[in-house]
């Protein structure tokens, strides 16, 4: 297949790069961190989104060398604005079922982190809902643990697509859900929506846990969202996924 082979040869190439999506507290809109999002240069066909790559690339084993790459961008671009002056608060970087495959992911992470010199409270990890209930379960679990222990938050990422059970939920070392944006899409007219992302919210409460609301488009469903008493947010209402350029300007004018 030609995008796999194209794939093979982005990595040689360093074809890919990070852009960054702010995350708001929505009682205030004050960003509190951004998502490093995965963004793919292709040399005839430009800038691809993970939707177009992500998979193919996940079915031949080439997320794991990619999602070195990006911690290790991702880690050095935080760096840079540490020492720039600039703030960008606490950076979530997505993790795919490929890493889990190596039972030493978790030391690699931590180590990546620390030699880049950041600690542990500058970076999340991003794991979707799926991947923690697929084949590798125990090792996920495990790998989420030990970065927990290590410091770092860790998110549960397209929650409510993957039919996680209330006690799966309780075992998970996560300290914050996403609530996927198909939830948020329409909760301005469906009453189902929003009784879904309700609940969610109450959950979250319940079991200590952060819950941020993705996709937000508008105000209305910025205001709904604070009065169902939603942490976080992140969303084009907020803020478009920007690359760095963007985001060190956008950071030196909230400085
Ligand atoms: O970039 P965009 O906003 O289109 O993201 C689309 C999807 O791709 C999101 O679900 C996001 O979680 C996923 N994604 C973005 N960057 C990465 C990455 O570095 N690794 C993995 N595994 N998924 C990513
Ligand atoms: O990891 P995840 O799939 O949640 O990544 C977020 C994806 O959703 C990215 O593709 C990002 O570009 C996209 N996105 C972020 N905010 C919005 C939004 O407000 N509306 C829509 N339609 N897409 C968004
Ligand atoms: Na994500
Ligand atoms: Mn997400």
């Amino acid at each position: 297949h030609q995008c796999i082979e194209d794939l093979g040869q982005a990595l040689i190439h360093d074809a890919f790069e990070v852009h960054f999506q702010p995350i708001v507290e929505l009682s205030t809109a004050r960003l509190v961190g951004f998502e490093a999002l995965l963004r793919w240069q292709h040399p005839v066909h430009g800038m691809q989104l993970p939707d177009m790559f992500v998979p193919a690339a996940e079915s031949v084993g080439l997320m794991a060398p990619i999602g070195r790459v990006m911690l290790g961008k991702t880690c050095a671009q935080v760096r840079a604005w540490l020492d720039q002056g600039l703030d960008p608060g606490r950076v979530a970087v997505n993790l795919s079922a490929n890493q889990f495959r190596d039972p030493r992911l978790a030391e690699q992470l931590i180590e990546m982190v620390g030699a880049a010199g950041l600690t542990p409270a500058q970076i999340e990890f991003e794991v979707p809902e799926t991947v923690t209930l697929g084949r590798r379960g125990e090792m996920v679990l495990a790998a989420l643990s030990a970065l927990r222990e290590g410091g770092f938050g860790i998110a549960l990422d397209d929650f409510g697509t993957g039919h996680a059970s209330l006690t799966h939920l309780r075992r998970l070392p996560v300290g914050k859900i996403k609530i996927d944006r198909s939830f948020i899409t329409d909760m301005e007219r469906s009453a189902d929506d929003r009784a879904i992302v309700h609940a969610v919210v109450a959950l979250g409460r319940e079991l200590g846990m952060k819950v941020l609301a993705e996709g937000i488009e508008n105000e209305g469903q910025r205001a709904l969202l604070v009065s169902i008493g939603c942490d976080l947010g992140q969303g084009f209402h907020h803020g478009r996924p920007m690359d760095a350029a963007a985001v060190t300007h956008w950071l030196r004018q909230i400085a």
